[in-house]
Order: structure tokens, then C-alpha cells, then sequence
């Protein structure tokens, strides 16, 4: 009896290890491939295109700072529509959109893009500025010729504002000289 006990215990430990050996095959053929390590781009988070061309009819957030701006059908780059601005002859002399924190981001690089149209005459120099919760202001793009006559594209391709200047708060878009009624088209802020 003891002998059959045996020889069975012997069995069944055979019967294991051919079980386990069956079942541990797969495992075997298809190892587990470790993760890669992290690896993660540096990526802008939460950092979104913000672009404007009017064609909503209405002026998108964008106002006169000792100007007047509507949106207006005189002119158009796309659409029907664009920012339409009569520019006063005060210190500022602007279109300007405020309260721009969740529109763009501190330490985060963008592009700038606006079209600009104006019948002044003569070349007409344009800045894109942004104001920040400090008071300063930095420009995205400085002094960018227009031509009269012809819709022109004044732009940076990459700017990045400190957050060590502030937040990002307002920010002007404003020709040089004074008196000069221009319109806006086609605004594109794009983070890189
Ligand atoms: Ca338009």
C-alpha cells in the first residue's frame, strides 16, 4: 500500500511539473517588455491656439483704448469681417483685448500673426504688445512695417513671456503714429 502511495505522490509531482512547464510556456515566448523609462516631451500644457478673424460679426473681445473698434464689413483679409479701428491721437492708441491669463501663458513660446490694413498714405509701423499683472510691457512684435494699401501680415515666430514679469494680462495691438485708421484681421497666437 505504502509502495502505491508512492508511486503515485511521484505521479502526480511528474503530472505538476509537465502541467507547470505547459503553462508557463506562453510566459516564456512572450516576455513582458519593461516600459520605457519616462520619457515625456516637454510639451506646453494647457497652452491653445487662440485666433480671431471677426467673421462672427462681432469684435471678439477687442475694444478701443482711447480708439474706437467694431467689427466692420469696410474690409475684410477672410470672411466678411475684421476689426475695424479709428485710432485717436492720445498717448494710447490701441485695440486691445484684456484679461488674456487664460488665453496665453506665462514661459510657454507662441507665435504671433495679425493682418493689418490701413490707407494712411505712407508706411505705418505696428506692435503687438502684452501688458502684465506687473505693469510691464513686452512686445511680441515690434515696429513691423505696413505698407498702405495692402493687407500685411505682422508677426513674430516665436515669443515667450517670463512668468518672472508677470502674468500675462492685456495686450495692444497699435500702430506708431497717431491718427490712423486701420483694421485687423486674421489674429493667430499659436504655442509652439
Ligand atoms: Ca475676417
Amino acid at each position: 500500500m505504502k509502495r502505491i502511495l508512492t508511486v503515485s505522490m511521484v505521479l502526480a509531482v511528474v503530472a505538476a511539473l509537465v502541467v507547470g512547464c505547459a503553462s508557463a510556456e506562453p510566459a516564456k515566448a512572450a516576455p513582458v517588455k519593461p516600459a520605457p523609462a519616462a520619457a515625456a516631451p516637454v510639451v506646453a500644457v494647457d497652452a491653445d491656439p487662440w485666433t480671431m478673424n471677426f467673421d462672427d460679426g462681432t469684435a471678439m473681445g477687442w475694444a478701443g483704448n482711447n480708439s474706437d473698434a467694431m467689427v466692420s464689413k469696410e474690409k475684410a483679409k477672410s470672411g466678411e469681417y475684421s476689426l475695424k479701428v479709428m485710432s485717436g491721437d492720445a498717448g494710447w492708441k490701441t485695440a486691445w483685448n484684456y484679461k488674456i491669463g487664460d488665453k496665453i501663458l506665462g514661459n510657454v513660446p507662441y507665435s504671433y500673426s495679425a493682418w493689418i490694413y490701413h490707407e494712411k498714405g505712407s508706411d505705418v509701423k505696428f506692435n503687438i504688445t502684452i501688458k502684465t499683472s506687473f505693469s510691464a510691457y513686452k512686445g511680441a512684435v515690434q515696429g513691423a512695417t505696413v505698407p498702405s494699401g495692402v493687407w500685411t501680415e505682422i508677426k513674430s515666430d516665436s515669443f515667450t513671456l517670463s512668468s518672472a514679469d508677470g502674468q500675462p494680462g492685456d495686450i495692444y495691438i497699435e500702430p506708431a503714429t497717431p491718427g490712423v485708421v486701420f483694421y485687423i484681421d486674421d489674429i493667430a497666437i499659436l504655442p509652439k
